[in-house]
């Protein structure tokens, strides 16, 4: 860790992202350039604070989660440039795609749903529901509000009338919304 040979992608490894993520090797060196800024240690991978420091994430209300999923493979709470761009990945428009299914709208979906599940059991609690909600919104809506809301929209979605959202339901209730643009990201182009 720590040595400099690390700071310099190889084509090689330019090559194997670009197959993975679908990346063109031009948008992965500027990531690469991004990523680097923010490993102030230079030790080729990133801690959950210095992810809180991209301005783009760090105003979005879902950011602790967002963040959250870039561990989701990481064994020590630490992301390399692979894991980031893997996740970044998820966040390419769908028109762009090529050979990469990491921004399929089933992928983004998945990604979404887990953005909702909290303790990670494959399905979406109103409990779970109500905190999402509650970071979104803040303060601006009451409790009782957010409660009712919570409540309709799991009464609404929740097919096997299970009192939870499955991903099926998930996918069901998001039918006709235009997942790739709530979910796609401009990338320095
Ligand atoms: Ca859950």
């Amino acid at each position: 860790m720590g040595n400099k040979s690390s700071l310099f992608l190889l084509n090689e490894e330019i090559a194997q992202i670009q197959d993975e993520t679908g990346f063109t090797p031009n948008q992965i060196e500027r990531l690469y350039s991004r990523f680097t800024s923010l490993d102030r240690n230079d030790c080729g991978t990133l801690s959950r604070e210095d992810l809180m420091r991209i301005p783009e994430l760090a105003i979005n209300p879902l950011c602790e989660r967002i963040v959250h999923s870039f561990f989701a493979e990481s064994s020590d709470d630490r992301v390399n440039f692979r894991q980031f761009m893997n996740v970044l990945a998820h966040f390419r428009p769908l028109r762009d795609n090529k050979q990469s299914k990491l921004n399929s709208r089933e992928e983004k979906l998945k990604f979404a749903f887990k953005m909702y599940d909290l303790d990670d059991d494959g399905v979406i609690s109103r409990d779970e529901l109500l905190s999402i909600l509650h970071m979104m919104v803040g303060a601006n809506i009451s409790q009782d509000q957010l409660v009712s809301i919570a409540e309709r929209t799991i009464l609404e979605a929740d097919l096997c009338c299970q009192g939870k959202i499955s991903f099926e339901d998930f996918c069901k209730a998001l039918d006709r919304t235009d997942v790739d643009q709530k979910m796609s990201i401009r990338f320095l182009n």
